[in-house]
């Protein structure tokens, strides 16, 4: 069995590749991370680095996410360049029994540590592992455009955007009943993203973090990144038509009615405060 037969590999892979041909990680940006099961885990020990590399403090702990091991970008890699060298540009990390440490069992193999982006990583993690009773596994940022895009125009709150978003495009409501959560602009990097990210995350399964990007979670590399992508192509839709229409005044918009019955005909929840909000700011008052 060689490194590129492991499924998961090929799966982490194919989503670096799907962002970059969005356009979503210029030079090195955007960053993805995988929980492995014990079975994805087993399919790697035969490369498994002979002498681990030392435990690296992570800054924050985590007991929820002890003895695990994740897959994740490396720190100022292009994810463009990850499925030609995954072994270069992606590491194993196994986390301590504390939850505060981690060492690279395999991959950067030419040296490196994971993404800047670690601490938020680490975090959304534990967040989503709790939440989901372990089923979800993928934390994913990507430098979405359209989305930076609407941040400079829209109120910068989270039921603002989530409405704006599920008024944009049919369905947006059903694939984030929850609503997208809004963070400010924030330091990339640090302990303080990452834990006003993990709190939004309890809440929501997308966070969008103000002239930057998506971060997202979900069960499996499909799921995470097709909510990524409707997220991006509604505000597409919605940047598109703003900067068509006359005085950025909509002519017309979906109905809360409609918003309600099609969550209904797919069996969702949708959040009341999200459904509830009710623009009166120029120009997003409507027609
Ligand atoms: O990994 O995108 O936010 C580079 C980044 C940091
Ligand atoms: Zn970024």
């Amino acid at each position: 069995m060689k490194i590129s037969d492991i499924a998961v590999l090929q799966q982490f892979c194919t989503m670096c590749d799907d962002g970059v041909s969005l356009g979503w990680h210029e030079r090195n940006a955007g960053n993805l991370s995988c929980r492995l099961t014990e079975d994805e885990l087993g399919q790697f020990v035969p490369f498994i680095k002979s002498r681990p590399q030392e435990w690296v403090n992570i800054g924050v702990c985590e007991e929820s996410l002890a003895g695990e091991f994740i897959m994740i970008t490396g720190s100022g890699k292009y994810l463009k360049n990850v499925s030609c060298s995954p072994q270069d540009n992606v590491c194993i990390v196994e986390i301590n029994k504390s939850g505060d440490a981690y060492r690279i069992i395999w991959g950067l193999e030419k040296g490196g540590r994971p993404t800047s982006e670690f601490p938020t990583h680490f975090i959304g993690h534990s967040v989503i592992k709790k939440k989901s009773g372990g089923a979800h596994r993928i934390i994913y940022h990507a430098h979405t455009p359209y989305t930076v895009a609407l941040g400079h125009i829209l109120p910068l709150d989270t039921n603002a955007f989530s409405k704006f978003l599920w008024l944009s495009e049919c369905e947006c409501c059903a694939v984030f009943p929850d609503g997208v959560g809004v963070l400010e602009w924030l330091l990339p990097g640090g302990t303080e993203i990452a834990r006003a990210s993990g709190r939004l995350l309890e809440g929501h399964e997308a966070v969008f973090w103000a002239f930057h990007g998506m971060l997202v979670s979900g069960t499996d590399f499909d799921y995470t990144f097709g909510l990524c992508h409707m997220i991006e192509k509604a505000s597409q839709v919605a940047v598109t038509a703003l900067s068509a229409a006359p005085n950025m005044k909509m002519r017309r918009k979906m109905t809360e009615e409609n918003l309600t019955e099609l969550a209904e005909s797919l069996n969702v929840r949708l959040n009341q405060d999200v459904l509830k909000f009710q623009f009166t700011e120029e120009p997003f008052c409507f027609f």
